[in-house]
């Protein structure tokens, strides 16, 4: 990377920004929303830029823009409810307060896996917080960054820069992560990924917001729908061919219906139609890569090799026969396996039998990752245990879906190993803002607080 090009991008960003900062927030909210609504206008072409780079299926593909749409929406509402709290003083005639004042240049590394939606999660909240954004997004899916870049360009030349596209990899990461003019790093990828960038924005004292890795479980109790879990289960385990951070890695099944349930699964599993994700009547298109196809043949290898039972997972001879689509796995484990601690980022769903909800709901914390978890039950004592602080240990978790695709209004993230930042919605927004206590006085004595006295007697 030219260091001379990199310092012209990083000026350029911070003139946006300072320009941006001035636009009182429900202008900036109207030119936000004009960008969601020319999303609206391109979603069928930019879905088929995913589907072409990330090898998302149709319904996938247009699934994430209209999450971009939804934040652009989310983001012109919240442009008139950036509230700051009031709060009563202790001093007569003073007033106490918060204003939230816009970082600055806002840093966001995002993955090939949702190379429009974490985008919008990140830089529509950013954006109208006041922000300017350098966004670096994979090698995978640079012309999706293309696209969505060219749509913010269309709809204001004025603040053009205030989105600048960064190409490249490691190196364009790194320098992001050390430079102190990007007063927030927002981070999406492995936890791996995490770990070697935080240290280095730790270093300079900068702020991060990191979504890391997930092993995400699901607990399916007796009263379990079993029609609607298998469903749930699938889509999660299966969807965009294992490669989301929220995709379910682990079933934990009460012993009573596992027999029924299995059946179920494995007929479920059986009628996936697997092909060319742009052929509308695929469910899953190829893994993103050959290593991605070798990382999974590996787990499964040393699975096998411990004789633990593995349905699945081979290659398909389908599609083109350049690209690398799997049968998804299902491994039956009787204990845990030191492969279902970690991510494989690939169709692979763990399952085990379980007696005791607390001991599932134990396997299911007793991971370094946190990010989100599901329990299929009809019986309200389960599902609140499930929800109280005995119950799930992650940023996610559900009841009666699975653990995957999520509603862009709620704050998105987990705990531990996935890194602990939130995004998208709810209160989201404010790790992209600064907190200003002001405290203003309008009478004509000086009280110190306290009770301090401070006088020359
Ligand atoms: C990711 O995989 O990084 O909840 C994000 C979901 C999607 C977002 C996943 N809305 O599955």
């Amino acid at each position: 990377m030219e260091s001379r090009n990199y310092a012209k991008l990083i000026e350029a960003s911070k003139s946006a920004h300072e320009k941006w900062r001035l636009v009182p927030a429900p202008q900036r909210g109207e030119i936000i929303r004009n960008f969601g609504n020319e999303i609206r206008n391109q979603k069928v072409e930019l879905a088929k830029t995913i589907t072409e780079e990330a090898r998302k299926i149709v319904t996938e593909a247009e699934g994430e823009v209209q999450e971009a749409i939804d934040m652009c929406d989310f983001a012109t509402g919240l442009s008139r409810q950036l509230y700051g709290l009031t709060m009563p003083s202790e001093r007569p005639d003073h007033r106490l307060q918060e204003i939230w004042q816009p970082l600055g240049i806002v840093g966001c590394i995002t993955a090939f896996n949702f190379p429009m939606a974490v985008f919008a999660w990140n830089f529509c909240l950013a954006a109208v917080c006041g922000n300017s954004i350098i966004w670096k997004p994979s090698p995978h899916s640079n012309k999706c960054a293309d696209a969505l870049k060219n749509i913010w360009d269309k709809v204001t030349q004025e603040h053009k820069d205030l989105v600048i596209v960064l190409k490249g990899g490691n190196e364009e990461a790194v320098a992001i992560c050390e430079d102190k003019n990007i007063q927030l790093v927002s981070a999406t990828g492995s936890t791996q990924m995490g770990k070697e960038l935080a240290p280095i924005v730790a270093a300079r004292l900068g702020r991060t917001l990191l979504e890391l890795g997930g092993n995400n479980a699901a607990i399916i109790c007796p009263t379990a729908d079993l029609d609607l879990t298998v469903k749930g289960i699938t889509f999660s385990a299966c969807g965009t061919t294992g490669q989301r951070c929220t995709t379910l890695r682990r079933a934990f099944v009460h012993v009573d219906i596992y027999d029924q349930f299995m059946e179920k699964l494995h007929g479920y599993y059986a009628s996936l139609k697997i092909g060319d994700p742009s052929d509308e009547s695929s469910q899953l298109g190829p893994l993103i890569s050959e290593s991605s196809f070798n990382t999974m043949q590996s787990i499964l290898e040393s699975l096998k090799k411990k004789d633990v039972v593995v349905h699945g997972g081979q290659r398909l001879e389908v599609g083109d026969p350049k690209e690398f689509y799997v049968m998804p796995a299902i491994v039956e484990v009787s204990e845990i396996e030191e492969e279902m601690l970690n991510e494989t980022f690939a169709p692979i769903l763990y399952v085990k039998k379980f007696t005791d909800l607390k001991d599932a709901i134990h396997m299911q914390n007793n991971v370094r990752q946190g990010l989100s978890s599901s329990i299929f039950t009809n019986d309200f004592r389960e599902s609140e245990l499930f929800l109280s602080s005995e119950g799930s240990d992650c940023g996610i978790a559900n009841v009666n879906i699975g653990t995957s695709g999520a509603e862009i209004g709620g704050a998105f993230g987990g705990e531990k190993d996935t890194g602990g930042g939130r995004e998208s919605g709810s209160d989201a927004w404010k790790a992209y803002m600064r907190r200003v206590t002001a405290t203003v006085n309008y009478g004509s004595e000086l009280p110190l607080a306290q009770g301090v006295e401070f006088d020359e007697s």
